[in-house]
Order: structure tokens, then C-alpha cells, then sequence
């Protein structure tokens, strides 16, 4: 039941339309993430905030103007993924973003491990958006919204962000939560063959089944799962701090029961908790939210019950 938890900074902002995802690491410090965790009986790890690397001369320009930050996107990209392939795949890796721009390292790094020990990588994408653009579909410019397909190996990146060491098959992600989607992603992801629940599946079917079926697949092929939970996955009503609110997202009580199924998985290997802005977030309540999540995805309940947890 007790697992090593790996702690990565990824304090990453310019992949975000506006500042303040740099606080994210320090609101989740501040808020006690590495204290739960080990109230919960698990020995914490934390590896500190990444550097990016340093930017490759010349800067590089995309024919897409819109882009924006890809040089220094691509520095992080870099550090976050040789970060999360340092911590290797034992117990849990959590990278605590930062805009969703850090999930190109963290898969990368991740899809890298997989590819050494020849385990298969599944991907749980909790998210209001796909961020499945390339940087040719991109109408923001902003490069968060991207990773996914980045992961994934669509054309187009190479040149721009590293070239991937290994690259994630769009059949093992699964998406929920998707409430706001551009047009040119939903023919992509749509084509990708991924796995996608929008809130009306939500609402329709229940997120239980939709979340077990996922679970059983991946344990099915013997695979481990990375989790990505950007925080507009939530209502922003209890999630006010992102600066992408989208109407509509899941509850608390809906929030709660997928950790805690995810827990009672044994599949999770490694987590990104995505675009927490603690400068719009009020009194910390964002913050303190996304770390009881994390408290119940390592065993946190209210009464007993029988658990694979993380060993
Ligand atoms: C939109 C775009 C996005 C996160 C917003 C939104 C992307 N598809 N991603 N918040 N995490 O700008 O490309
Ligand atoms: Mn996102
Ligand atoms: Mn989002
Ligand atoms: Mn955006």
C-alpha cells in the first residue's frame, strides 16, 4: 500500500494565453501536498522546480504566426521529460504544473520508460479540452494546447519540439470531461481512434462505467496509466483558478470517485496536475481541492475498503 512518491516542480506559463501558472508548484508546497502524502504512510520525494534548458539558437519561427513561446516551450519540454525519465518508473511520479504545456515532457518522459521496460503506457487525459492541435491547427498559438497530440506523434512537431524517443498510441488515451473542443481537434481526435467522453456521456451514463471499462482495458494488457488532470476538468465554481473556465465540469463528489477507483486500480504510475493559476484562485480553495484529489488517488477514504493502492 505504501509507495515512493516522486515530486517534480514543472513551473511552466508560457504555453498559457496568461501569466500565473509559474505559482503553481509553490500554491500546491504551500498547501501541503508533500505532507498529505505522507500522512497517508507513503515516503515523499520531492525533486524541486525543473530549469528549462537552454534555448537552441536560432529561435525558431513557425509558418503558423499564431504560435507563441515555441523555443521556450521546447526548453521545457526537454528538461520535464529528462526529469520524469530521471525519476524512473518506480511508485508514483507527480508533476505539478504549470500550464498543460508541461504534458509534452511528462508523456515524453513517461512513453520513454515504458519503451525501456516494455511496458505498455496508457494515458487518462481529465480535461475540459482535447489539446490535441499541432502547431499547424492551432488558432490560439497557445501551446497548451498541443501536448496530447505532440504524445501521440502527430505530424508536424518535429523540428520544433525534441524528437520523441518513443511516441504514445492514440488507442490507449482516453479522454473525459471535454466540454470545449476546435473544430480541426474534433476531426483529429475523432480520427485518432482515442477513447473520448464528453459531459453529456458524463451525464448519461455516469463517470463509473466509463472510467472502469478504461481500467479494465488497461489492466487487460498489462499496462500503466498516466493520469493528466488539468484543473477545468472541475465546475469553476469549486475550481475558480485556471485561466480556461469552461461551464459545465465535473463535481467534487465526480472528481473524488475517479481517484479513488483509480487507486483501487494499482494501474496509476504517474500524474500531472495541470494549469492550477493560484493567482485567480481564491483563498487557496483550488489548490487545497486538487491535493485532497491527490490525497485520494493515494488512499485516502472515508471508511475501509479493499484496495490494490500503489505498492
Ligand atoms: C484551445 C486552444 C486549452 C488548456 C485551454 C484551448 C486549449 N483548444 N488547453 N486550456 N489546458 O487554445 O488551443
Ligand atoms: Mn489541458
Ligand atoms: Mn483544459
Ligand atoms: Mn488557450
Amino acid at each position: 500500500m505504501s509507495t515512493i512518491c516522486n515530486i517534480i516542480g514543472a513551473p511552466v506559463e508560457d504555453g498559457a494565453g496568461r501569466p500565473g501558472c509559474i505559482m503553481g508548484p509553490a500554491a500546491y508546497r504551500t498547501a501541503g501536498l508533500a505532507q498529505t502524502i505522507a500522512e497517508l504512510g507513503h515516503t515523499v520525494i520531492d525533486h524541486g522546480d525543473v530549469q528549462p534548458a537552454a534555448i537552441a539558437p536560432p529561435p525558431m519561427a513557425h509558418p503558423n504566426p499564431a504560435i507563441r513561446n515555441l523555443p521556450e516551450i521546447a526548453a521545457w519540454t526537454t528538461a520535464i521529460a529528462d526529469a520524469v525519465w530521471r525519476a524512473g518508473d518506480a511508485g508514483l511520479t507527480i508533476c505539478l504544473g504549470g500550464d498543460h504545456s508541461l504534458s509534452a515532457g511528462s508523456l515524453a518522459g513517461r512513453a520513454h520508460l515504458c519503451a525501456q521496460s516494455g511496458r505498455k503506457l496508457f494515458v487518462l487525459w481529465l480535461d475540459a479540452h482535447t489539446d490535441f492541435h499541432t502547431l499547424d491547427s492551432s488558432v490560439s498559438g497557445n501551446l497548451h494546447g498541443v501536448p496530447l497530440a505532440y504524445a501521440c506523434g502527430l505530424p508536424g512537431f518535429s523540428g520544433y519540439l525534441p524528437d520523441l524517443q518513443a511516441r504514445i498510441d492514440p488507442a490507449n488515451v482516453c479522454l473525459i470531461g471535454l466540454r470545449s473542443v476546435d473544430v480541426d481537434e474534433r476531426r483529429a481526435i475523432a480520427r485518432s481512434g482515442a477513447i473520448t467522453h464528453d459531459m453529456r456521456a458524463i451525464d448519461e451514463y455516469g463517470l463509473a462505467p466509463l472510467l472502469r471499462a478504461f481500467l479494465e482495458q488497461v489492466a487487460a494488457a498489462g499496462g500503466v496509466l498516466h493520469v493528466s488532470l488539468d484543473v477545468d476538468f472541475l465546475d469553476p465554481g469549486v475550481a475558480p483558478a485556471v485561466g480556461t473556465t469552461v461551464p459545465g465540469g465535473a463535481t467534487v463528489r465526480e472528481a473524488h470517485l475517479i481517484m479513488e477507483m483509480l487507486c483501487d486500480s494499482g494501474l496509476v504510475g504517474s500524474l500531472d496536475l495541470a494549469e492550477l493559476n493560484p493567482f485567480l484562485d481564491e483563498r487557496g480553495r483550488t489548490a487545497t481541492l486538487m491535493v485532497d484529489l491527490v490525497a485520494s488517488l493515494l488512499g485516502r477514504r472515508v471508511l475501509d475498503r479493499p484496495t490494490r493502492g500503489f505498492t
